[in-house]
């Protein structure tokens, strides 16, 4: 049988997953963490610490020792030869900048010699800036004036100019290093670069992935002039194309081959950011499915129906990757995740048990004690607050009914999270759980409660891979993202929480947007 290969580069680590898609099943995994097999970069966590100025950069020159590691120690577990397609994923909205040797270098790879021996002089930038990167404020002011606006540049790249994204960090470097700039003759974003290298060509930028540098139309998924013109001069010719999700960019180099074990003519599919290939691996691409991980921070996030931005400028849109015909996907990120959680179980000196306890105890819409659980300031909607804000009885507000604010932090979390979503217009039949605590099934009731779906949980661990390598097999193999749905979800999905009816949640939301 033929297998596919599905490649993850994330922040701390690169991973690889095989899948055998007709059986449903994994054959071989492996991982390499940048910090501990590779200190020699000074990135323990996957970044350079202590930049300046808010600057988080990585080496690229990491990432492809890394990509060397992984595939050495895939290799030893399965036959790669029997790869008949790949895929992958890249954090997002990190950039490599590349000079004019670029293309020669990448398609004439020595086997003698590593990638990174090879690749490293093709660097004009010799860092690359990473999405936890916050050194372009000025930046992202500069392009948003220039379009007229945040609401303008929200509605055609899909958010506002945000300090991660891969526009305002391409501008910050034309301005820092305008001879650097021009002597970039191709910028390209971690996937895109990852998958240049494994097919020895220069490779295109998924919509997925390309809609998270505020660069992209989101309405025809092509470069927007004016973005271009108010990010950095002579910008179009520095940036591939922008592709369909299910393009082949090319085949696996002969340096792979060499080296690894892959055959002859293997397809690579155009890979995405790591997000939108979760949203596939978690087999939530069509449309009546929301993911929802709970986290450090939450996030959700969702296969749109239709292509909208949010008014408030607080989500994101990118392309959505098992859909070709050019749907659209939105993340939202609550920053008060877990941090809320055990802020209020920390607060109560409670376990776990106790919280679960409390939520059970209490009745849904909590009689009336709303909170808003911001512990820290929250972005999803803008709040700056120092803590949570509390209405009802005056013993709820002091603190003194500790199971009741154990009910007002969760139902808060996931009414905030409703009304934070409705500018998606999903209707959402079943929310995928996922992270810490999704495994709590009071929390899980309250989710179902709120949203009015079903609750399915899900443990995928390696969500980011699988998708890469099912959007691999339903590129270039004979099957489909559904069919691959059915064999690999099936078994990982564990008993359902059904929503109870005839809770007042509009009333609580008017309560919590009256505190704000
Ligand atoms: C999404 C984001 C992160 C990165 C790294 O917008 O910045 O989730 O994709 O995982």
């Amino acid at each position: 049988m033929s297998y596919a290969l599905g490649l993850d580069a994330s922040t701390q680590s690169c991973s690889a997953l095989v899948i055998d898609p007709t059986a449903g099943t994994v054959v071989a995994e492996a991982s390499v963490n940048f910090g501990e097999r590779l200190p020699a970069y000074g990135a323990p966590s996957g970044f350079i610490p202590d930049g300046r100025g808010g600057e988080v950069h990585a080496d690229p020159r990491m990432w492809l020792d890394a990509l060397e590691l992984l595939l050495a120690e895939l290799a030893e577990k399965c036959d790669l030869g029997r790869v008949a397609a790949v895929s992958g994923a890249g954090q997002q909205h990190g950039s490599v900048y590349l000079n004019q040797d670029w293309h020669d270098a990448v398609a004439a790879l020595d086997p003698s010699r590593s990638l990174a021996d090879q690749l490293g002089p093709c660097l004009s930038r010799a860092t690359s800036p990473i999405w936890m990167d916050g050194s372009t404020r000025e930046e992202c002011r500069e392009i948003a004036d220039a379009l007229g606006g945040d609401a303008e540049v929200c509605a055609r790249s899909g958010s506002v100019a945000i300090e991660r994204f891969t526009g305002p960090q391409i501008r910050r470097f034309a301005k820092l290093d305008p001879d650097g700039y021009a002597a970039t003759a191709r910028i390209h974003l971690v996937s895109s670069f990852l998958a240049s290298v494994l097919c020895g060509a220069d490779a295109g930028i998924d919509r997925g992935d390309g809609a998270g540098m505020n660069l992209l139309n989101i309405h025809d998924w092509d470069w927007d002039p004016d973005l271009l013109e108010a990010t950095a001069p002579g910008l179009r010719d520095k940036l591939p194309a922008a592709l369909a999700c299910d393009t082949v960019v090319g085949c696996v180099a002969p340096w792979f081959r060499q080296k690894f074990g892959f055959g002859a003519e293997v397809p690579v599919t155009v890979f995405t950011g790591d997000n939108p290939s979760s949203l596939v691996g978690m087999g939530a691409s069509r449309p009546g499915r929301v993911v929802v991980s709970l986290g450090t921070s939450d996030t959700f996030f969702a296969a749109m129906p239709g292509v909208v931005s949010d008014p408030d400028g607080c989500g994101h849109v990118f392309g959505n990757p098992g859909n070709p015909s050019g749907g659209a996907m939105s993340l939202q990120c609550f920053i008060n995740g877990s941090l809320a959680r055990e802020a209020v179980r920390d607060r109560l000196g409670m376990d776990w048990e106790a919280f679960s306890r409390a939520l059970e105890e209490t009745p849904p819409g909590n009689d009336g004690n709303v909170m808003v659980p911001f512990f820290r300031a929250e972005i999803s909607p803008r709040v700056d607050t120092g803590g949570p804000l509390m209405h009802g009885d005056e013993d709820f507000e002091d603190w003194r009914q500790p199971a009741r604010a154990v009910r007002a932090c969760i139902e808060g979390q996931f009414v905030n999270m409703r009304a934070r979503s409705r500018w998606m217009k999903l209707a959402p039949e079943v929310i995928y759980l996922t992270g810490g605590a999704s495994t709590n099934d009071a929390i899980a009731q309250v989710a179902a409660d709120v949203f009015g779906a079903r609750v399915q949980r899900l443990e995928i661990s390696s969500s980011v891979a699988l998708g890469a390598a099912m959007r691999a097999a339903a590129g270039s193999l004979d099957t489909t993202i559904a069919e691959l749905e059915a064999a690999f979800h099936s078994q990982a999905a564990g008993k359902a929480i059904t929503p109870r009816e005839g809770i007042d949640y509009d009333a609580i939301e008017a309560a919590m947007d009256a505190l704000l």
